[in-house]
């Protein structure tokens, strides 16, 4: 046999194994790929575009059934749903007197508040109120409308599980029978209940899976960093904090970890990657995030997004102000599947060259 007629029947064999829905492993050895590769890319959205926007989505767009979210979409997606391989991260607007209609999903949700004092989030009947740098969370399935009452518009960034929930098959929606749930608890019950760090109730027997507290007031956070300013902090993300669920002591949410992090002024961190991705808020102060050689320079306001198994570090551009980054991250869905792994990067004493700067 000559060596084309070989390749036309090896070519023929191929077309009619794909017709039957099977393709041969020697065909897709290239995505086992020696490390992962994400589809995702690093990138990032300006404090300065986010804010234009989502001011003029108050303008333009009413507040109908849906929520006013601008949701950010990851430029290496293909316009899917999505700002990581797992996790949506949003901006969110209500103006003064509205309110978002009373619904609940599969999906996990928490908001770290932006601008502005006083709207609310109920969930499961508890009004939580917001100020800036607060983070609340909406635990899957809880019914959730938020409103506001005041005479300033509030935003916050939301962060979801939605492509995961999506990519499980999981999704559930549904609307309230209602606009908003009846109230059954007083205004930041769970605080009351649960915000007390290190004693729990013992007269609370469930343990959910999500943090029941649904507070973390930027109040006791920030007391918190600035107790901690002379600690050892980490050599790669130095005084970085995770907010913890009060009963069990581990991530808040299962599919999602919160951690705020400030690095302290003229601090550069080291280089290091990890399986997992991430999405950063810069609540505080000024900086820039090396990912895979790229130069992000942020201020307050911006937002970043880190794919799996990038490399990344972290420094403060200040040298007298502290900066402050906020996260959220899948990490608790690694680990609990085993498929956590960390590496420091050892090259150029842990730093790494700057090849280019980020431009959006
Ligand atoms: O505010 O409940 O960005 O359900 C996406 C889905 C926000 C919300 C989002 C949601 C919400
Ligand atoms: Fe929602």
């Amino acid at each position: 046999m000559t060596r084309s007629a070989a390749t036309a029947a090896e070519t023929e064999f191929h077309e009619r194994m794909h017709a039957a829905h099977m393709y041969g492993l020697w065909e897709l050895a290239s995505q086992m790929t020696r490390h992962p590769e994400p589809q995702a890319i690093p990138y990032m959205w300006k404090a300065a575009v986010l804010e234009a926007m989502v001011r003029e989505a108050g303008e333009a767009v009413p507040v109908g059934e849906e929520r006013r979210a601008l949701q950010l979409f990851n430029p290496g997606l293909d316009g899917k749903w999505a700002t990581t391989n797992t996790m949506i991260a949003a901006v969110q607007i209500l103006l003064p007197g509205e309110v978002a209609r009373a619904h609940r999903h599969t999906p996990t949700a928490i908001r770290f508040i932006m601008e502005g004092t006083g709207a609310y989030t109920a969930v499961d009947g508890e009004r939580v109120y917001m100020a800036p740098g607060d983070l609340i969370l909406t635990p899957s399935w809880a019914w959730h409308d938020h409103g506001n009452e005041t005479d300033k518009l509030v935003v916050w960034m939301d962060g979801l599980d939605i492509p995961l929930v999506q990519a499980l098959n999981a999704m559930f929606f549904q609307f309230y029978s209602e606009r908003q749930v009846p109230l059954t608890k007083p205004t930041n019950a769970s605080v009351h209940l649960h915000g007390h760090a290190s004693l729990t109730p013992t007269w609370v027997k469930e343990r959910p899976q999500s943090s029941p507290l649904l507070l973390y007031s930027w109040d006791k956070t920030y007391q918190s960093l600035g107790t901690l300013r002379d600690a050892a902090g980490d050599e790669w993300d130095d005084l970085a904090l995770e907010y913890t669920h009060p009963q069990t002591g581990r991530a808040l949410l299962p599919t999602m970890a919160c951690w705020v992090q400030m690095i302290r002024p003229g601090k550069r961190l080291k280089a290091h990657r990890h399986t997992g991705s991430a999405v950063y808020y810069a609540v505080q102060g000024s900086g820039e995030t090396i990912i895979d050689g790229r130069r992000f320079v942020w201020e307050r306001g911006d937002i970043i997004t880190l794919p799996s198994w990038a490399l990344h570090e972290h420094a403060n551009r200040s040298t007298h102000d502290a900066a402050i980054l906020f996260s959220i991250q899948d990490r608790p869905v690694l680990e609990s599947l085993g498929l956590y792994r960390e590496e420091a990067y050892s090259d150029n004493g842990g730093y790494q060259t700057v090849t280019a700067t980020f431009k959006a």
